[in-house]
């Protein structure tokens, strides 16, 4: 905080946050599942005119048709036949990824859960004990990008519980079985092509290529195109061990965040109060300068006053759980956050994960812990309705985008509530009712 406010130093605002439990989702203890096709025996069949039999072929052979035709595709490209023959050409179908990749969660946690799971004590504890041991590269990793120190450690302890759970799935088998499965097939493809990249350039082994069962790899958990594009050899010993190098982990995550457009020295958020009567219907989408958001009667909810430096800055308003949860500004670097995980609570929750190592309270107002969250099923039902009541929701799939947030705002305008365009059990019952 050396600008946001005259009398609190600024560093607090500029933690952004992950977690394992939170993120990992495939990374360990997932249970074994078999799907069907993985179990599918080889078939011999009839042909319906001559009587013989023929055989259709089976999964493992299906697969071993598809490493085939990829080699040969990536040989031409100019991968070396070796290379080819060491990964794709062991890689063994993962019907478990496929499963996991196909699954939809009926309820998305609520921002508050997820936040405090994110800065739960032990991990707050666990952090500040890592950023003492690494404080020499992080020293030199924040004089080098501008990010700070726990900003980078608290997505070292979302994505990985500080290295502890990386996940332990073999890339290649997760990629080949997208490519090979057919509804990720252009994914899979880049990312092979990505992890190939990775060894053939000799920025890792093969025997390192583990993670997640959706290909995420090391404490910062980056899929094979980001590791390629992003991940850095900060220690220089010529491998980019973002599996056992700290230094190299931390760079790496600050290397992205840098790219993704930090602003050295700006805040992530800051937790604010609105005066009665605020038109809520311009959070999230309009971004503008902290002192016209003063001018509203918008005023940070430590009662503090907001710096010259940091009035002139563009943030956005944010109410992630609506008129009655705390609300804030959020600046440029939330954004960068949001691209290393486009979910607005990874981001608070990176934000205050980082504010508790630093001793600091990212947020002070209560969350409306109460509320019950709408499923997946709720929200197809809150789009059929809002549709059929004039309001363009863009379709109905069960998340609430921009589309549907806007004909939610627009509901609520038209009914004398809040348009915040948060929608839980009780504002359900009442749009479902109309
Ligand atoms: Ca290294």
């Amino acid at each position: 905080m050396r600008y946001l406010f005259f009398t609190l130093p600024f560093a607090l605002m500029l933690t952004g946050c992950a977690t394992s439990d939170l993120t990992v989702e495939g990374g360990v203890g997932q249970t074994a599942a078999v799907t069907a096709e993985a179990v599918e025996p080889k078939t011999a069949v009839m042909n319906a005119s001559t009587g013989a039999k023929m055989d259709i072929p089976n999964i493992e052979q299906r697969f071993a048709m598809w490493q085939s035709d990829f080699t040969t595709r990536a040989v031409a490209k100019g991968y070396a036949p070796q290379l080819l023959a060491d990964t794709v050409g062991r890689a063994r179908f993962n019907a478990k990824a496929v499963e996991k990749n196909n699954s939809q969660p009926e309820f998305t946690r609520p921002v508050w859960a997820y936040i405090n799971s994110a800065a739960n004590p032990d991990r707050i504890r666990t952090g500040q004990a890592e950023m003492a041991q690494h404080k020499a590269e992080l020293d030199d990793i924040e004089r080098i990008y501008g990010v700070p120190r726990q900003i980078l450690t608290a997505i070292w302890g979302l994505e990985s519980a500080y290295g502890n759970i990386m996940g332990t799935h073999d890339i290649i088998d997760s990629y080949s079985t997208f490519a090979f499965e057919g509804r990720r097939v252009k994914f899979g493809e880049t990312q092979l092509y990505a992890a190939l990249d990775l060894v053939q350039s000799g920025a890792v082994r093969i025997d390192q290529l583990t993670g997640s069962w959706a290909g995420a790899m090391g404490m910062t958990q980056f899929i094979p195109t980001t590791f390629r594009d992003y991940a850095v050899d900060f220690d220089r010993n010529g491998n980019t061990d973002l599996w056992g190098s700290e230094a190299d982990a931390l760079a790496s995550a600050a290397n992205y965040l840098t790219r993704s457009g930090w602003k050295v020295g700006q805040p992530v958020m800051s937790e604010v109060v609105l005066p009665n009567g605020f038109d809520y219907s311009t959070t999230e989408t309009v971004r503008k300068p902290v002192s016209e958001w003063i001018a509203l009667g918008v005023r940070p909810a430590n009662g503090l006053t907001y710096s010259p430096a940091a009035s002139a800055l563009e943030a956005k308003l944010l109410a992630p759980a609506g008129h009655r949860g705390p609300k804030f500004l959020t600046f440029r670097n939330f954004d960068a956050i949001k691209k290393y995980n486009n979910s607005t609570s990874y981001v608070m929750g990176i934000a205050s994960l980082g504010d508790a190592l630093i001793g600091e309270t990212a947020i002070r107002n209560p969350w409306p812990e109460s509320d019950q969250p709408i499923s997946f099923a709720d929200k197809e039902r809150l789009q059929r309705r809002l549709t059929a009541l004039g309001y363009d929701t863009g379709g109905v799939d069960g998340q609430v985008g921009p589309a549907t947030r806007k004909a939610i705002r627009a509901w609520q305008s038209a009914n004398g509530v809040p348009a915040d365009g948060y929608v839980e059990q009780t504002l359900l019952a009442r749009i479902l009712g109309q």
